[in-house]
């Protein structure tokens, strides 16, 4: 290289050194923005706190007093950050977006069933598919809890599913032979909203049994809890009830409990029943089912116990 060339160039790298932007070398990128120079954590605007993920403080650069003054219109916390991405078989996510990657790039045993439960703090949600190997003898669905809509199958990339409900259930039902995974994601739509579960459990294996409320006690007005039974060892679980104790009318208007059976692609709805009750078992046949209460304004009672195998 000639001499004034090299010259040249090292003239320019030490302008460069000298006049960057970025002297840490921290690209802005990931860089979570501040708003009024108050240090902000990479946290989610879950309204209970259910997604547990711990995430590291994002390092602010430059220092706060260094920070010129954002538009008063940015959210502080809705900046960039780190999205959850569930791994497992069933999950319970409480967060205005996630995504969920089972066994992508890897196999899932036949005749397997997951379900995942997601809430966003908004009257409706989004989801798309974003990779998939699944086969066409499989399926992954989508349920509205309010059930103001039928469940709908997620199949093809790009596909985009809108439900008007606070909170989802995802069913993977796997054909009678092994396949490949998948990832899809989810966002919250809509105005927003409170969410609706009270409490949440996944069921996953082959047998046990639940209490509800967990604690002991009287349950709470306005509860909608949800119990997906999905034992991870492919099986036909049956549920018997062994307490009952709920407030009573005829019509199960009030305070309920309903238990729902997958069959030909959709939950369907096999008992309904309040008061001290004990209603026949009930077989889930095609291997996945779920346990829905709810509860009303006035009138509470001790809950209930369950088991299944
Ligand atoms: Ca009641």
């Amino acid at each position: 290289m000639p001499q004034t060339r090299k010259i040249h160039n090292d003239f320019i790298i030490l302008l460069r050194k000298t006049f960057s932007h970025d002297p840490m070398g921290v690209t802005t990128k990931n860089v979570v923005k501040s708003l009024k120079g108050v240090a902000t954590k990479n946290v989610l605007h879950d309204s209970k706190g259910g997604a547990h993920e711990k995430r590291s403080v994002t390092t602010l650069w430059p220092p706060h007093s260094l920070t010129r003054e954002e538009p008063r219109t940015l959210n502080p916390c809705l900046e960039v950050r780190r999205k959850i991405n569930v791994t497992t078989c069933g999950g319970f996510v409480n967060a205005s977006s996630a995504s969920i990657e089972f066994q992508l790039g890897g196999s899932i045993r036949a005749d397997m069933r997951c379900v995942w439960i997601v809430q966003a703090p908004s009257s409706a949600q989004r989801f798309s598919l974003v990779a998939s190997g699944l086969k066409e003898t499989d399926g992954l669905y989508v349920t509205p809890l309010a059930r103001a809509a039928p469940t709908q199958k997620l199949g093809t990339l790009g596909q985009n599913i809108i439900l008007q409900s606070k909170s989802v259930l995802i069913t993977l039902i796997v054909g009678h032979a092994p396949t490949l995974g998948f990832k899809m994601e989810y966002y919250a739509s809509g105005s927003n909203v409170n969410p609706d579960i009270t409490g949440v459990e996944i069921l996953t294996t082959a047998k046990g049994n639940l209490t509800y409320p967990r604690n002991g006690g009287i349950y709470r007005p306005y509860e909608t809890a949800v119990f997906p039974i999905a034992p991870s060892v492919p099986g036909q679980p049956t549920i018997r009830f062994t307490r009952m104790d709920l407030e009573s009318d005829s019509l199960c208007a009030y305070d309920w409990i309903r238990i729902y059976n997958w069959f030909e692609d959709d939950y369907r709805q096999v008992a309904r029943f309040c008061g001290n009750t004990i209603p026949t078992s009930a077989t889930f046949q095609d291997g996945v089912g779920f346990v829905l209460f709810s509860s009303d304004s006035s009138v509470f009672k001790t809950g209930f116990d369950f088991q299944y195998e």
